[in-house]
């Protein structure tokens, strides 16, 4: 089955490396939030990219979500040596991406051909698509004012309570090439909304012209799968935005967001009454395991949703 999954760092890459090992490379396009990038010591970040990249090649951090394994820190303890900002962890290995990347965007190149080229470097077989090649960048309103998004979630440590977010370019952006085409693809089985942040990590992709609209008339199931599971966020501070923009932290809330496009939704098994309670509005629910520990609760996580996309 084709598919396409728009996802965005750490809880995404989780399913899209699930994907990766049900569905061969031809048949699996991600898509990928880029608002998360900056700029930071002159060096161009995409966070996500990288965090999907490094979870697809098998060279990511485990534990820590993001970065690569067996990562040293020279750099960083050089650069706090002399004084530099060193808020951003940026590993020694890590450092050739960035360096590399920048390069090439400074030579012309557009960021979904040297994303190409990472991902096949790496061995990744699957298509991966940055949601743009024109600068979209993430901020997060707060009571005191506005900050970009790196300094809202690492500096900052999601502290700050969010009031609103906006998405700086998104009205001049567009969709990466391939994107519109993969979501057009007469033989397209399904399209998954990873149970990423619906806020800061899919809404950006969202927010690029043309993708929202993609997803409505796509003739494929979209289905989402829960990133809220009993009233919590599988990671990172989904549940904490939703408390603080006023919004139940719950997976009906979250089904909620991305009302008009879903087809079908996924909750975690233990959302099982909810998931009963939602299907009398007329979604159509499933449950899985969406809690994912090992690389085999991605596989099983993957399947299940194929199974249910498959059945829509
Ligand atoms: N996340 C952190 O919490 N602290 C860091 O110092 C940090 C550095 C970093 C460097 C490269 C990279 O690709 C990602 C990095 N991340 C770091 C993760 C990242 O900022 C967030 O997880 C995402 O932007 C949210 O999806």
């Amino acid at each position: 089955m084709k598919c396409v999954a728009l996802c965005g760092g750490v809880g995404g890459a989780k399913l899209a490396l699930g994907l990766s090992h049900v569905l061969s490379g031809e048949n699996l396009t991600l898509i990928v939030n880029t608002g998360d990038d900056f700029t930071h010591l002159g060096l161009h970040i995409s966070p996500d990219l990288d965090t999907v990249m490094y979870t697809l090649s098998g060279l990511a951090n485990a534990q820590q979500g993001w970065g690569r394994a067996g990562e040293t820190w020279a750099f960083m303890a050089a650069l706090r040596k002399l004084g530099g900002e060193d808020w951003f962890q940026l590993g020694d290995l890590d450092l050739a991406t960035h360096v590399e990347r920048t390069r090439r965007l400074a030579a012309g190149e557009p960021l979904s051909h040297i994303t190409r080229d990472f991902f096949a470097s790496l061995g990744v077989g699957a298509r991966v698509l940055p949601m743009s090649d024109d600068p979209v960048r993430t901020i997060i309103h707060t009571p005191r004012g506005e900050l970009a998004f790196q300094h809202y979630f690492v500096r900052d440590k999601c502290a700050p309570a969010v009031t609103g977010f906006s998405f700086a370019g998104s009205e001049q952006a567009a969709p990466a090439p391939g994107i519109l085409q993969a979501l057009g693809d007469p033989d397209l089985g399904c399209v998954i909304i990873c149970p990423s942040n619906p806020f800061v990590s899919i809404n950006p992709i969202l927010a690029v012209p043309g993708i929202r609209a993609a997803l409505k008339t796509v003739r494929a199931p979209v289905i989402a799968v829960s990133p809220i599971v009993g009233g919590r966020a599988i990671k990172g501070p989904t549940a904490k935005m939703m408390y603080e923009l006023g919004i139940p932290q719950t997976a009906e809330a979250v089904a909620a967001h991305y009302d008009g496009l879903l087809d079908g939704f996924i909750l975690d098994e233990t959302d099982s009454a909810l998931a009963q309670q939602l299907e009398t509005t007329g979604l159509v629910c499933a449950t899985a395991q969406s809690v994912m520990h090992t690389e085999q609760d991605r596989v099983e996580l993957a399947r299940n949703v194929l199974d249910f996309a498959a059945k829509r």
